[in-house]
């Protein structure tokens, strides 16, 4: 035990210094993040636009950026006059579409009324990796969806 210990030890000193981007020896490893193509770059106000022109906007997250575990996010969402939409029904579900599988907790959204903003209790990211959080917007007979795409370091 107290030997496998040590390698361990050894090991994650080493994973940590591979991280830095000073080091002048060693090539600069990236991690499953750094390499992954498919991410939105996290940002206050990252909009996404759907086909009717509606549009969801991430204009609240704690913590941001998002990480492995609980995520609590304000959602505005705006027409394609960008007037704030009240009382939408709207939905958040996260996907790893690497692994295959979504969060064991549910999300819950709430209107808050005004402005067009919305509350997400909770965005639970229960892995490091690459998430697929999928909003979810209907109103009267259309339903349409916009998508963010965040990963997560371990
Ligand atoms: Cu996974």
């Amino acid at each position: 035990m107290r030997t496998r210990g040590l390698l361990f030890g050894v090991a994650l000193v080493g994973a940590l210094g591979g991280c830095g981007s000073d080091d002048p020896v060693a090539p600069v490893q990236a991690t499953g993040c750094a390499a992954e193509k498919r991410a939105d770059v996290f940002q206050i106000g990252l909009r996404k636009a759907m086909p009717s022109g509606f549009a969801v906007a991430l204009v609240e997250a704690k913590p941001a950026p998002p990480v492995k575990g609980d995520n609590f996010w304000t959602l505005r969402l705006t027409d394609a006059q960008g007037a704030p939409i009240d009382g939408a029904d709207v939905s958040i579900v996260p996907f790893m579409p690497d692994h295959g599988h979504g969060s064991a907790l549910k999300s819950t959204v709430t209107s808050t009324g005004a402005d067009g903003k919305y509350t997400v209790s909770r965005v639970y990211l229960p892995m490091a990796g690459f998430w697929e959080i999928t909003v979810t917007v209907t109103r009267g007979a259309t339903t349409e969806e916009a998508r963010f795409g965040f990963c997560l370091d371990g």
